[in-house]
């Protein structure tokens, strides 16, 4: 069976991710719709050749559409996401405007696709950093209980756009040839620096891309009580999110070599944990790439129930529309899809 799918958001840098993902894994598609906002209605997107004209996404755009994956901000999702949905479609939401909606599954295929199969038509793609960090934890979970998480992050641009990544290349340039930077996209200058502050501030200090790491996961581990702290850092990285993350496990008797095995094993887990060979999981080279690199992989040096990893994504790409396209063939898989 073949599907009308709808990418919404599709001259966005995730949109574009979606679109060559869906291409790529050879997704069953009867029939492709590019939707977007009013400002970038109109512009031509180039699909396997083919030129496609993007339409301004409105509640009719959805009539005969099977799944429509939405990339076009959270005000886009909450207008047209509940409109596609009555009109038969399944939505697969990349914003966070329903992550935290009871009823609404948050999904990572490698941690709880069984969530899946409750769902009410919307299906909520969490935070790219959430995403990276949850598909490192649950094996570790699974096998060894889990107490506690600290993860600092450092966050390639494209998280934040087309207009991000243009930006960092301005100011860089700009530095070299001493002309103006200018910052547009964030509040201070993204070249040669680091911003310790990823969306908006909450009235508890911390930031909001910080506490939808917090809540998300333990919406999808489905552990409630999970002790996590997050710090989020923007860095002048073009993409792939880097992440340092300190955990307590319940077990006391693990060893290095042991988690080393389980995330070598672990379902969408690529270790690159060798510091004589100085292999590591970095940024640039996992840009591209579908999997999650996990490395530096050590126990605590005062607590023998903590360890620490480096937790490495292409943020555009399990991040976000890897993830996305993931759900939409685990949908086909179990059934869900008709
Ligand atoms: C960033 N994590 O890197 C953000 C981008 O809630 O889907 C994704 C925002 C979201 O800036």
């Amino acid at each position: 069976k073949k599907f009308h799918v709808a990418v919404v958001g599709a001259t966005g840098a995730v949109g574009q991710t979606m679109i060559s993902t869906l291409i790529e894994r050879n997704f069953p598609i009867g029939k492709l719709t590019l939707l977007s906002s009013k400002r970038s209605a109109g512009k031509e997107v180039e699909v396997n050749g083919e030129m496609i004209t993007v339409k301004e996404a409105t509640p009719e755009s959805f009539e005969g559409v099977d799944i429509a994956l939405f990339s076009a901000g959270g005000s886009v999702s909450k207008e047209l996401a509940p409109e596609a949905v009555k009109r038969g479609a399944i939505v697969v939401d990349n914003t966070s405007a329903f992550r935290m909606t009871e009823n609404v599954p948050l999904v990572v295929p490698e941690v709880n696709p069984e969530d899946l199969d409750t769902h009410e038509g919307i299906i909520a793609n969490p935070n790219c950093s959430t995403i990276q960090m949850v598909v490192a934890l649950e094996p570790i979970r699974k096998q060894y209980g889990l107490k506690k998480v600290i993860v600092s992050t450092y966050q390639a641009v494209s998280g934040s756009g087309a207009k991000a990544i243009q930006e960092l290349e301005k100011q860089t340039k700009a530095y070299f040839d001493e002309g103006e930077i200018k910052a547009e996209v964030y509040p201070h200058q993204i070249a040669f620096n680091a911003i310790p502050q990823i969306d908006v501030f909450q009235d508890n200090g911390f930031t909001y891309e910080e506490m939808k790491m917090i809540n998300e996961t333990k919406k999808i581990m489905h552990m409630p009580g999970l002790e996590v702290a997050a710090t989020c850092v923007r860095i002048p990285v073009q993409n792939s999110h880097s992440e340092s993350v300190y955990i307590e496990i319940e077990n006391e008797e693990v060893s290095v070599s042991e988690l080393q095995q389980l995330m070598k094993t672990a379902e969408g887990i690529t270790l690159q944990d060798d510091p004589a060979q100085l292999e590591y999981p970095m940024p640039f080279p996992a840009a591209g790439k579908k999997d999650v690199f996990v490395g530096r992989i050590r126990k605590d040096l005062d607590r023998k129930n903590g360890f620490h990893l480096w937790i490495v994504s292409d943020n555009l790409l399990k991040g976000a529309a890897w993830n996305s396209v993931q759900i939409a063939e685990t949908l086909v898989k179990r059934g869900l899809l008709n």
